[in-house]
């Protein structure tokens, strides 16, 4: 059974910028999901792999976390996002937000499309799981409706401690939040997000962790705007364009070929996400 989105639901996210909530997976799917990733977690956190773990974690992820491809590669989600972008889907990037329980650590107000060097296109949306719930309480993303209609706007870097984004980045404009939606979901329920909406998210209040992984998709038909080649995965059709360095799924997890890749696409993707930050680039290879 197809779970293509509805005309409706195509025109509610070409107006808004954002749908929600779609049902992908159980709730028990969800439960084996979070146990999987804490499992990485109990293994790998200690020091064993050549970065931090949460590096891994917060940047592609795809490359070399099987169990990332098998929910990139979701039917029900794929299905969604080709309403959006088209039969051709790559994942640029896939990662996870965890905030613990009583965490402070919050997102600002930003475009997701400011410093992937892709332009402003609508060839890219991203599908944000719930593993767990999410509501406001636990720090759920907020969105401006409407708002990936404006260009990308000037952010400011804040380089700020409890900030989950590479930068600390943030809109260099006034956001009133009277104008913000909830992106509150319940576990196995899935949003999706345009490049540019402004969107935000708070602390967790609550004692259980909130956990969401995002696939970021792109059409393969896509063109970078930067000189050099970027890296993406084939999920489903064809590529007819080369316009991107194809990857192949990981087959074990962090394993040898796996990390080499990895280090490669990072290199090339650091350069754009450190572009005019007055960084070094090793500030974005983040703990
Ligand atoms: O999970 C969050 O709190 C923020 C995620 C986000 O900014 C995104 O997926 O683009």
């Amino acid at each position: 059974m197809s779970s293509s989105l509805t005309d409706a639901q195509v025109s509610f996210y070409k107006e808004n910028g954002y749908y929600k909530p779609l049902r992908v997976f159980s709730e028990t799917e969800m439960v084996d999901l979070r146990a999987e990733i804490e499992a990485v977690e109990a293994r790998y956190s200690h020091g064993s792999l050549p970065a931090p773990l949460n590096q891994y974690f917060r940047y592609d992820g795809q490359i070399v976390m099987p169990f990332m491809v098998r929910v990139a590669r979701n039917p029900a989600i794929l299905d969604a996002v080709e309403s959006i972008i088209g039969p051709d889907l790559m994942v640029w990037s896939a990662e996870l937000f965890i905030k613990d329980g009583g965490s402070v650590a919050k997102v600002s107000w930003h475009q997701d499309l400011t410093y992937w060097g892709m332009g402003g296109t609508d060839l890219q949306v991203s599908a944000w799981l719930a593993v767990t719930n999410v509501d406001a309480n636990n720090g759920c993303m907020r969105f401006v409706p409407g708002s990936h209609k404006l260009d990308i706007v000037s952010h400011r870097d804040t380089f700020a401690e409890d900030n989950l984004l590479s930068r600390g980045q943030e809109v260099a404009v006034e956001v009133d939040e009277r104008d913000a939606v909830l992106d509150d979901l319940l576990s196995g329920e899935m949003s999706l997000h345009h490049g540019k909406i402004f969107h935000a998210s708070g602390p967790n209040h609550s004692d259980d962790r909130r956990i969401g992984l995002v696939v970021r998709y792109i059409s393969p038909a896509l063109q970078r705007t930067l000189p050099g080649r970027d890296y993406a995965m084939l999920v489903r059709g064809v590529d007819n364009h080369m316009n991107w360095n194809n990857v192949a799924p990981p087959v074990t997890l962090f394993g040898e070929n796996e990390i080499h890749t990895y280090n490669t696409v990072l290199r090339e993707q650091q350069k754009v996400l450190a572009q005019d930050s007055g960084k070094p680039l090793s500030h974005f290879a983040m703990g």
